[in-house]
């Protein structure tokens, strides 16, 4: 008989902080045998897990080589689960989105949480990965005629980047042309709204949301 859902999300989260790369193989393919849904799994256990492991490194009973182990066992997870997401369908034609951690910060998890559950939502993902130039962001979105442009960054020292690419793109006279998303732990609405951004969320799901009802398909 199948396991309960809870006892099963609760061991996924558990298999990312404890760094088991291997058993979380096994206990994805069990709740996706026992049908439960996938994104829950991804949410409330694998990404659950994670949030765990942000804890604690900031209480300094993890390090560096610790967080990394925990975020392959995430991976490993999410290889599993995540071809199996329904994607949605829009239309014909996909909104474009360029996404990227900007210039001088290396964190890229919470992009790529982003970017799997926007491109499962049905956008055109445009991936330009992480310590990416400003200027990449402004060309990368032009060459694509993307709709919105997402930034991501985990690090105070780099937030600055964000408010330079919107004003790189009002030096070009084209900001209208795109709607522009931040995220990230020490960004805010508030931050997001100083440097005159269209949309932030605390989290992946909330980007979907955020950045379907700035393209009106929401
Ligand atoms: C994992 C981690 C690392 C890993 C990164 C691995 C990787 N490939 O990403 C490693 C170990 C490599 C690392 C390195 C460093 N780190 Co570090 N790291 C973390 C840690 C523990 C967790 C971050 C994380 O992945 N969280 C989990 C994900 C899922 O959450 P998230 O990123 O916030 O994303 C979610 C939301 O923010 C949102 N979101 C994210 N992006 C976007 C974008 C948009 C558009 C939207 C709408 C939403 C959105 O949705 C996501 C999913 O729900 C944090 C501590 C913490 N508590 O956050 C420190 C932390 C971010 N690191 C920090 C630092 C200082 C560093 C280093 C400089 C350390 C050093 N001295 O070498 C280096 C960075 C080097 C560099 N130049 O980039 C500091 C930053 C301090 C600051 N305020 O500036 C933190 C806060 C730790 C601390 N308390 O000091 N780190």
């Amino acid at each position: 008989m199948a396991r309960e859902k809870g006892a099963l999300l609760a061991q996924l989260s558990e298999c990312v902080v404890e760094m088991e790369d291997e058993t979380v193989v096994d206990v994805a393919n069990e709740y996706l045998g026992a049908g439960y849904p996938v994104f829950d799994g991804i949410m409330d256990g694998l990404v659950d897990g994670m949030d765990k492991v942000s804890d604690l490194y900031d209480e300094e009973e993890y390090f560096v080589t610790d967080v990394l182990l925990c975020s392959d066992a995430m991976y490993a997870g999410l290889d599993v689960l995540r071809p199996h997401l329904p994607v949605e369908e829009n239309g014909a034609e996909k909104p474009r989105v360029v996404i990227g951690v900007v210039e001088g910060d290396t964190h890229d998890i919470g992009k790529n949480l982003v970017k799997i559950m926007m491109d499962t939502a049905g956008f055109e993902i445009y991936d330009l990965g992480r310590d990416v130039p400003l200027d990449d962001f402004v060309e990368k979105a032009v060459e694509v005629g993307a709709s919105i442009i997402c930034m991501s960054t985990l690090m105070t020292t780099t937030m600055p980047g964000m408010a330079a690419v919107i004003g790189k793109l009002e030096e070009r006279g084209i900001r209208d042309r795109f709607k522009v998303m931040v995220g990230g732990s020490p960004v805010s609405q508030k931050y997001a709204n100083d440097i005159g951004a269209d949309g932030y969320s605390v989290n992946a799901v909330g980007a979907v949301k955020k950045a379907k009802e700035l393209v009106g398909i929401a």
